[in-house]
């Protein structure tokens, strides 16, 4: 559907906003509320009380919905995570809701006639399995088959904990509310009022056996609001740590490391207590007259030469698959990547007393940045002529929740896109530039990170990440204060505590094509000789990684290392393989020690490329399946390269691009007390996918133009 500019009755402006997606249209699409009603319905029905830890669409597989056709039938499937606080257990389903109800036989849905079972019709308990029948089979915890039902899979996944939940939080706080040697270790630091302290439940990690994943357990941090305006994160409470088990929701141990007095409230940020003292900026409008330039059909994104639809999972955010650039030198559309989102996101913190060492944040596996999206707002967020989508997702309980304006897209003036003047006729072509932008933003408890996708009209793709929000400080107090050990003095008694943030990409590339090779390019200086008696010769050498353990690779940015993803059988005007190039941006590598526990459990940080076969197609994680309590990465992608036997080929095959870049943060007084964005992230440029330049047909811009009569003789 076209955005359309609207005029309300007022005659004021109103911008179009897509309609919730009623019925999929494509396999891909994200699950629309009644479809997580559906899920949620028969996992209910199996396993009464237990919390719903994730919902998520259960994607097909690569060549199935390369296979699809506009107007195919095709199943829907719903991957669901459960988590049994009073038996400690987690468990996977697989529902199948393309629901037949004549036969209760799973059916595919057809996008024109879909049916979906609505929440108020009656559930069918004939169709589905005993409880009991099902008890017994997962006891012998394999995956299953139920011919003819909803139920496609049910596994129990043993010694692992899913992710920390929303209701936990309220529970910790209430917890600790009414426990006595907590409530005393308050009244120590001088707080009265518990109504004040705020608890933050953050995992344990995995230190100890004691840490084991058999337990669910929070090591919570805590925080004082002082008022109801201020800021909490502000004001951390010092030393303070129980342990607690989130299952039986009891405090096993309360560990008191030191007592600090709490810090002073510093400058107030909000818009309450704005007092500038400068003259404010005049406005400024980005103004498009006859509206977008994009089209957003459902979840299907098109815009000028551009192709591609939106996806989101929970865990995930934003997901964004089956990306083309149109070729007008061929006149067809050519395919890039099938698949992009971000796997993981991990911070570790460098501060070794207790208990901040245990603060190795897993963002998307242990924490969900899906869930944690932002509504968006115009002329906040985004500016101008923005559509935006909301995102459907299940509570702890089951009920669904949906985020709105939860993406937005919108477009953006890029500066110029390319330029030349003729210095003998002072005549300038230049075409200005204008990207493509994909936005979300997610708020991790004090760190907020806009996660950005911009598509250029020169085939470029960019991530770009934004890091606002309030560091997660540590008060200190005395020497601690004047040594500034492992963290910078902010503010007073505060140190901001040394940390990483490291993003980590799966990039399912499919540079014109499902079968790609992948090339690390090194620019080397050339030794005198014959053929170099002047010392200025250099290469860039072009090696191919051909084998998953041969891809295992770290950035050099003073050789200007960079990959390529090649297409072997298809080859530019000019003899050399289609490519697009990873260009890597700022990155870092973790400074722990190479022995830290941090590095078994996440130990995709040491390298900043991984490429693996996408043979068994699923989406897998990079640090695994389950990283809360992990205490070694577990079905992530150390793991399966090494776990597999086989050094895996990845010439002219199916691959997938995994991309991890690090923020290298040493905290600053002015990130304090709130963080101005700081941005990184990286790029996939076409390197020889096009024979020339692809966007000289770009409109020169009116404004540019000298006419005729002003532009001066030519200077001979
Ligand atoms: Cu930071």
């Amino acid at each position: 559907m076209a955005l359309k500019k609207n005029v309300g009755a007022s005659g004021k402006r109103e911008y179009f906003k897509p309609p919730n997606i009623i019925v999929p249209s494509h396999p891909l699409d994200p699950l629309t509320p009644d479809e997580v009603l559906l899920a949620v319905k028969i996992c209910k029905q199996l396993r009464p009380g237990n919390v719903f830890a994730s919902v998520s669409l259960f994607e097909p597989s690569k060549s199935e919905v390369l296979a699809f056709k506009p107007g195919d039938p095709f199943e829907r499937k719903v991957f669901v995570v459960l988590h049994d606080h009073k038996r400690g257990k987690t468990y996977e389903l697989v529902v199948n809701i393309s629901i037949d109800e004549a036969d209760a036989k799973p059916s595919p849905v057809t996008p024109a006639s879909a049916h979906v079972a609505k929440p108020t019709e009656p559930a069918k308990p004939s169709a589905l399995p005993t409880t009991t029948s099902l008890l017994e089979r997962e006891a012998r915890v394999v995956d299953y088959e139920v011919v003819g039902n909803e139920l496609t899979s049910l596994k129990h996944v043993p010694g692992v904990q899913p992710r920390l939940m929303p209701h936990e939080y309220d529970g910790v706080e209430k917890l600790l509310s009414t426990h006595q040697g907590f409530q005393e270790a308050l009244k120590k630091r001088g707080i009265t009022d518990p109504s004040k302290v705020k608890a933050d439940t953050w995992s344990v990690g995995y230190f100890t056996p004691e840490d084991d994943p058999e337990r669910r357990l929070t090591r919570p941090l805590f925080y004082y609001k002082r008022t109801e305006d201020s800021e909490e994160y502000n004001v951390p409470i010092e030393g303070l740590s129980p342990l607690i088990d989130l299952n039986k929701l009891e405090v096993i141990q309360l560990d008191d490391y030191r007592v600090h007095v709490l810090p002073p409230d510093p400058t107030n940020y909000k818009k309450a207590y704005l007092h500038s003292k400068i003259p404010q900026l005049l406005p400024l409008k980005f103004y498009q007259p006859e509206g977008p330039s994009f089209r957003l059909d459902g979840y299907h994104l098109i815009w000028q030469k551009w192709d591609m639809r939106l996806g989101f999972s929970p865990r995930e955010g934003l997901i964004i698959s089956l990306i083309n650039f149109y070729d007008t030198t061929i006149g067809r559309s050519r395919p890039i990547m099938y698949r992009a989102s971000l796997s993981e996101m991990v911070v570790p913190y460098g501060n070794p007393s207790a208990p901040h060492f245990r603060k190795n944040a897993f963002d998307v596996g242990e924490d969900s940045i899906g869930e944690n999206l932002n509504s968006l707002q115009r002329d906040c967020d985004c500016i101008g002529e923005a559509a935006f989508l909301d995102v459907h997702l299940a509570d702890g309980d089951g009920d669904p929740v949906t985020i709105p304006n939860a993406i937005c897209v919108h477009e953006e003036d890029a500066g110029i896109l390319w330029k030349h003047t003729d210095f003998r006729t002072d005549r300038p072509e230049v075409r200005r530039s204008r990207r493509l932008v994909v936005s979300t933003f997610t708020t991790v408890a004090n760190y907020d990170y806009g996660l950005n996708w911009n598509f250029y009209m020169d085939g470029t793709i960019e991530f770009e990440a934004c890091l606002t929000g309030i560091l997660s400080a540590k008060v200190v107090s005395g020497s601690e204060a004047a040594s500034g050990s492992f963290g910078t003095t902010i503010a007073e008694n505060i140190s901001g505590t040394y940390h990483q943030h490291f993003f980590a990409f799966r990039l399912d590339m499919m540079v014109d094509g499902v079968n790609n090779s992948v090339h690390e390019v090194n620019s080397e200086t050339q030794h005198p000789s014959d053929l170099n008696p002047h010392k200025n010769a250099w290469i860039a050498r072009k090696t191919q990684l051909k084998t998953e353990k041969e891809a295992i690779r770290v950035v050099n940015p003073l050789n200007g290392r960079y990959w390529t993803i090649d297409n072997p059988a298809i080859h530019n005007k000019w003899g050399n393989t289609v490519a697009y190039k990873l260009e890597p941006g700022e990155n870092v590598l973790p400074l722990c020690h190479p022995t830290a526990q941090i590095l078994k459990r996440a130990p995709f940080l040491e390298k900043h490329l991984w490429v693996t076969r996408n043979e068994d197609y699923a989406v897998k994680y990079i640090a695994g399946d389950y990283p809360n309590q992990s205490k070694v990465e577990k079905g992530g992608i150390v793991s399966w390269i090494n776990e597999e036997g086989e050094d895996r080929s990845l010439d002219n095959t199916d691959l997938v691009v995994w991309y991890n870049f690090g923020v290298h943060h040493i905290p600053r007084p002015e990130d304090w007390p709130i963080m101005p964005a700081i941005r990184a992230g990286f790029k996939l440029r076409p390197n020889g996918f096009f024979d020339e330049n692809p966007c000289m047909d770009v409109q020169p811009p009116p404004c540019n133009m000298p006419d005729e009569a002003s532009i001066p003789p030519a200077k001979l």
